[in-house]
């Protein structure tokens, strides 16, 4: 059995949480928050039989979009008397950031 870790966007994960289930794989949602943006994501814990690991992976890939993020460093909340605020940028932020790992035991009591 593998769990999978998969970072989502907040806005892809109602979706890719709607297919997983539809396709009867058990999905729990967290919320997260990413260290670089330090803004809300969605963290999804997947637990599949190894069978069914394409099968999940592929619907969370067509499920996720990868979105440009503007980014404003430091923040207004952030802004400290003289220091410097840099230039608003873009990053690219992928569809689903995954982690695959093998599970050592699996219980429901
Ligand atoms: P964040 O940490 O908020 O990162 C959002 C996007 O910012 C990243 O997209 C990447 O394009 C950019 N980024 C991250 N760190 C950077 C840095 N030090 N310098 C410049 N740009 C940087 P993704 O790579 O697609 O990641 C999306 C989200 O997935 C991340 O949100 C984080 O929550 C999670 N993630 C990504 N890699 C991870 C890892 N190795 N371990 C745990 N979580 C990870």
């Amino acid at each position: 059995m593998k769990l999978i870790f998969a970072v989502v966007s907040k806005d892809d994960a109602r979706k890719v949480i709607d297919e997983l289930s539809s396709g009867g794989v058990g999905v729990t949602k967290l919320c997260s928050t990413g260290g670089f943006l330090r803004i809300g994501n969605t963290t999804l814990l997947v637990g599949v039989e190894d069978a069914e690991l394409d099968k999940a992976l592929t619907i969370i890939k067509n499920n996720s979009k990868s979105r440009k993020q503007f980014v404003h460093y430091p923040s207004h909340e952030e802004l400290v008397p003289g220091m410097k605020e840099m230039e608003p940028y873009d990053v690219f932020v992928g569809g689903a950031t995954i982690f695959v790992l093998d599970v050592e035991r699996y219980a429901k009591f």
